[in-house]
């Protein structure tokens, strides 16, 4: 057993885990740029298009059967709140990855409902995004985007597109809602990356 030193207080520990300029939340807000889908797992669909036009789709049963991941990690809004050690089971994207033949550089994610948001393929890769299908030991609510929603906690929360339903592999990228909106287009909140120009 190991001796915790007490030269640090709580907070100043937890600070290190805190992005510039955000505060920490213990509750989770819901943010949501539209109403909650309904969404029917019989017909709920996960497609990955590569910039070929190979398609490569799962149903709600195929997605579950896959090696699902446990993983806790810090979420941060770019509206400023954080929420550390939030602990969340899904499918990794190198899983879902694995067998697409791509040359692409850039993902368009779409979500049921609408909502996109883009980043670099290079994002979704090496054990830093999942398909999550589970939070805190329930399955996922629907207004924190259950079924399932993507998972990407080292770039800012919008990214983690609720109610995915897809992925476009692209040569070119293409920007999502909140990036056409002024969002930063890459979102890293170590940088401090919130809007276009930062
Ligand atoms: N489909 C969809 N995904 C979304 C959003 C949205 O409006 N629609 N909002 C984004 C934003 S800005 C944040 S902060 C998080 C909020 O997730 P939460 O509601 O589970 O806290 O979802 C992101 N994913
Ligand atoms: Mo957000």
């Amino acid at each position: 057993m190991g001796v915790i030193t007490r030269g640090f207080t709580g907070r100043g520990r937890r600070d290190l885990n805190l992005p510039p300029g955000q505060y920490l939340t213990e509750d989770f807000p819901v943010l949501s740029a539209g109403p909650t889908p309904r969404l029917d797992l019989e017909r709920w669909e996960f497609v990955l298009a590569s910039e070929t036009g190979q398609r490569y789709a799962w149903t709600w049963s195929e997605l579950r059967a896959l090696p699902s991941e446990r993983v806790t990690v810090d979420i941060h809004c770019v509206t400023r709140w954080s929420k550390l050690g939030t602990r969340w089971e899904g499918v990794s994207l190198d899983t879902l990855l694995a067998d697409v033949d791509t040359q692409a550089r850039f993902a368009l994610i779409r979500s049921y409902g609408g909502y996109t948001t883009n980043l670099p393929l290079a994002d979704l890769r090496d054990g830093k995004a999942w398909v999550a299908h589970r939070y805190d030991g329930r399955d996922l609510a629907p207004e924190h985007g259950g079924p399932a929603r993507l998972l990407v906690p080292h770039l800012y929360f919008w990214k983690s597109a609720k109610w995915v339903r897809g992925i476009e592999l692209r040569h070119e990228d293409s920007p999502g809602f909140w990036e056409n909106a002024g969002y930063h287009n890459y979102g890293d909140p170590w940088r401090e990356q919130r809007y276009t120009d930062d």
